[in-house]
């Protein structure tokens, strides 16, 4: 398949300033006429070329009179025109219900939807689908008016009527121009949830969030979440909304989080709805980020658009940072920057370490939609933290307003917007350029040494940044550290803390006068997204564990230490588990920290993230170090756990930020008690699972449950079922929670679960649940004899013909071949080896499975 390469971008060859798109809807034949009046755009004698997929138009028209000049290569329309303005119009047909890929218009629970990012729109009709042209849309959908009563498209509504024989039609309008993948129609029988917000500037405009009537009770959360992102974006951004209205609207079938589509933004019902009953409190979060996430991008993302797909951060780094930042003022800011930097090293590090690895900002691809990555999301938003702590909140505030009002209404560049930094905040970003083009995670060696006696401290620093595909020498990258010396001794700050801007291989750094043994708190509020290697001893760590004031820090401490103490259990079959069961017993009993701070800071690292420390990965000795450390925590501190576990409970269910702690760290107290080895601790389970009047509780009951071999884990299991055998979204539970089982048998009962009746692989979310999440199942997707593998394959292959994207999304963990022994890294091997070979094999999963074997 051909390659794109970023160096190789041309401006458009002809402007497309308006569109009429005319929609005769049905699920079996839609038919689609679109009117361009199209522009040449500077001197050339270049055809017109519109792209499409697989279509062949009816007919084709120029300035209102058929043409037949016009020919097909590869997928493009090409059509020969004399002058310098033109109106094109063709027709096709398509068929929406045969459309399992899910881009373009697609039917999903007897709806009608379209899914144009990056590359849906050319599935839909003939048009220039990238994202540097810009088009003002008229929409007009005729369809059936008992089957698809509800017609919508983006933009305002501008009017509606019906039609004798039984359809019914709508025209919307939408003034702002927009690239060709922000287009969207919804047509289906839908109910709404309406509100209205009115604007800083004082304009009211209607929200209506749209789902199967049955599910309206579940949207409260979401339009609540919508009203706040709206307020927050003005207060914090100076942003306001433009258009009169802003639908939202649910579908079951959809290949990612949502999508941004101007004034009909299109999510994933599992990003919507939500009740106590069937939505945990990480869903309730989730689905508030990601409607925040799509709310946002209508400045970031819409009136400021991105010039080519290479370009992607730009939009989706900065949307992903202002989600994150609207999160943290939701709640608790230090709990959920824990959380993102955990996300962060359970995606974003492995990308970045292994054969898929890319810059922020990508030289070349074969797929755009297989760079929808962590690393363009979630490293795309750290690069944009840390220009924002270089330069500081207010000029950061006045480099987006000048990002803002330069680029609004165009297509930008990463670059546009690094010298928008620069230029309001008056900082010298050359250097920092290269977080955008060189991939991999630095790393950085950290060592202090002190002259005793109120003598210096020095800080001797040096950054690393391993090979990545294409790039074997890296450059060093300005790291912005966060540092702090804390005295061994008083447990006192011996300094304010200092903002270190590492731009060399290696730097010293000298403190005058420091009074006693310092303790250094390094990469505080992880201000740098690296990987930092020191000397800290256990003592030190649990110190800091103990005595920082930055609570990230803490955090990071206690997880130091752990992995520390896990990695040498690992790799020595024993360990001393004293000095993390002292630290976490000091943590717990700790004045004033709050219950969700405590619940992040005493889990153990996950088995993923200790592998990622290892040079050779041993799952089995992996899971025995981390399940031996669990118990001994568990054993060690039962009296406090059972104390935690009744002074959490709650009465009826609330969703606050306090609640929603007091329910984490009850499930982390169950989670050591059932890890302790204690009697009761299934029966515990099984009552909290029973008891539960939220699916926090009883989710959490049933993870406990779903590890175990106790009669209650098959009953829980078989009561969640019965219970919920309706609703898909806590289904996909079901599945998801017994494929990271970490029994003996979860290989073989995921395989079971695969032929389960209601299991499918048309469903991206059903298929993530099970198969995505059997991938992150360290030891039972490794097992020696290579079942998981083949497994893996077999259903990637099966996928790859309904859905290349989702397939192509759940790959990676063959990729990780290079960090096990022989024999598991050659079973893996070969079935990349074997999905290469496969007939017939999309470029998206050829993308991702060479790269991986290479
Ligand atoms: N900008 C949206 C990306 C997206 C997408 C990409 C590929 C295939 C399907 C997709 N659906 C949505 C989502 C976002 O970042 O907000
Ligand atoms: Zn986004």
């Amino acid at each position: 398949p051909a390659v794109i390469r970023r160096e190789d971008y041309c401006p458009p060859a002809w402007a497309v300033p308006d569109i009429t798109l005319d929609f005769r809807l049905d699920p079996a034949e839609t038919r689609v006429r679109a009117t361009l009046s199209v522009t040449r755009n500077g001197a050339h004698d270049e055809p017109l070329r519109l792209d499409g997929a697989g279509q062949t138009p009816v007919s084709v028209t120029v300035d209102g009179a058929v043409v037949d000049d016009w020919r097909i290569e590869g997928e493009q329309l090409v059509v020969p025109l004399p002058g310098d303005a033109h109106i094109v119009e063709t027709e096709v047909v398509i068929a929406p219900d045969r459309n399992t890929q899910l881009m373009g218009l697609y039917a999903s629970g007897g709806n009608l939807c379209t899914q144009c990012e990056a590359e849906g729109f050319r599935r839909i009709t003939f048009f220039p689908d990238r994202p540097d042209v810009l088009s003002v849309y008229r929409v007009r959908m005729t369809a059936d008016a008992r089957r698809f009563p509800v017609l919508l498209a983006n933009g305002d509504p501008v009017a509606k009527g019906t039609n004798d024989d039984g359809t019914h039609w709508a025209e919307w309008h939408d003034p702002y121009p927009k690239p060709s993948y922000l287009f969207a129609l919804v047509a289906g029988d839908l109910a709404v949830n309406r509100s209205t917000f009115t604007t800083m500037s004082g304009r009211e405009v209607e929200l209506g969030i749209w789902v199967r009537a049955a599910d309206l009770a579940k949207t409260d959360h979401a339009l609540h979440a919508l009203k706040l992102s709206m307020a927050w974006d003005e207060r914090i951004y100076g942003r306001e909304y433009d258009l009169d209205v802003f639908n939202i609207v649910a579908v079951d079938d959809f290949n990612f989080g949502a999508m941004e589509n101007k004034g009909l933004n299109i999510f994933n019902s599992r990003y919507i709805l939500a009740d106590p009953d069937t939505a945990t409190d990480y869903d309730y979060d989730a689905i508030a980020a990601v409607v925040a996430h799509e709310y946002f991008h209508n400045w970031s993302g819409n009136r400021i658009t991105c010039r080519d797909w290479f370009q992607l951060s730009l939009k989706e780094g900065f949307t992903v940072y202002r989600d994150q930042c609207f999160s943290a003022d939701q709640g608790s800011a230090a709990v959920k920057r824990i959380e993102e930097v955990r996300g962060l090293r359970a995606s974003q590090f492995p990308e970045d370490s292994g054969p898929l690895a890319h810059p922020v900002r990508p030289e070349s691809y074969i797929e755009i939609s297989n760079f929808y990555t962590a690393t363009i999301y979630n490293k795309g938003a750290e690069l944009i933290r840390m220009m924002a702590t270089i330069l500081d909140p207010a000029k950061f505030r006045a480099a987006t307003d000048l990002y803002f009002s330069r680029f609004d209404g165009t297509a930008a560049t990463c670059e546009d917007f690094v010298a928008c930094m620069e230029e309001a905040g008056g900082v010298d970003l050359r250097q920092f350029r290269l977080w955008y083009s060189q991939a991999g995670t630095p790393r950085v060696s950290a060592g202090l040494s002190h002259e005793p006696g109120g003598g210096r401290a020095v800080l001797r620093l040096a950054q690393h940044v391993p090979p990545s595909p294409g790039q074997p020498v890296k450059q060093p990258m300005v790291l912005p550290l966060k540092v702090r010396l804390f005295g061994a001794e008083t447990g006192r700050p011996l300094t304010d803390e200092q903002l270190i801007l590492l731009d060399q291989a290696a730097e010293t750094i000298t403190f005058e006068a420091v009074t006693e043994r310092p303790v250094l708190s390094i990469n505080r509020g992880f201000s740098a997204p690296v990987v930092i290697e020191s000397d800290r001893s256990a003592a030190d760590l649990a110190f800091l564990s103990a005595h920082d004031d930055d609570p990230f820090a803490r955090y990071e401490a206690m997880q130091q230490l752990m992995l520390d103490t896990l990695v040498a259990g690992t790799i020595n079959g024993e360990m001393n588990a004293q000095a993390v069961i002292d630290a976490v017993a000091r943590t717990l009993a700790a004045e004033g920290l709050e219950p969700a701070f405590l619940a992040e800071a005493v889990l153990l690292p996950s088995e993923n993230f200790i592998g990622d420390q290892l040079a050779m990965v041993d799952p089995d000795a992996i899971h025995a170090a981390r399940e031996s450390l669990r118990r001994q925590i568990g054993q060690a501190l039962t009296p406090v756990w059972r104390r935690l576990y009744g002074e959490m409970a709650q009465g009826a269910y609330v969703y606050s930020p306090d609640a929603k702690g007091r329910r984490r760290l009850r499930s982390v107290a169950l989670g050591y008690i059932a890890a302790s080895g204690a009697e009761d601790a299934a029966a515990l389970a099984l009552a909290q699972f029973d008891a539960a009047d939220n699916m926090t509780d009883r989710q959490a009951a049933l993870t406990t449950l779903v590890s175990s071999d106790a009669p209650e884990r098959d009953i829980a299991l078989e009561r969640f079922h019965a219970r919920y055998a309706d609703n898909a979204l806590v289904l996909d539970k079901w599945f998801q929670t017994q494929a990271l089982s970490s029994r003996d048998d979860t290989g073989a009962v995921v395989a079971t679960l695969a032929e389960h009746p209601t299991f499918t692989l048309a469903n991206p979310n059903r298929a993530r649940a099970l198969i995505g999440a059997f991938g992150m199942n360290q030891r039972a997707f490794n097992a020696a004899n290579g079942s998981g593998y083949r497994f893996l394959a077999d259903q990637l292959i099966a996928l790859d013909r309904l859905n290349p994207q989702t397939a192509a999304k759940l790959l990676p963990p063959l990729g990780r071949w290079r960090r096990f022994d022989g024999n598991r890294a050659q079973l893996m091997r070969a079935e990349l080896a074997r999905i290469v070979a496969t007939p017939g094999l999309s470029k998206d999963l050829f993308e991702q499975a060479s790269k991986s074997l290479d």
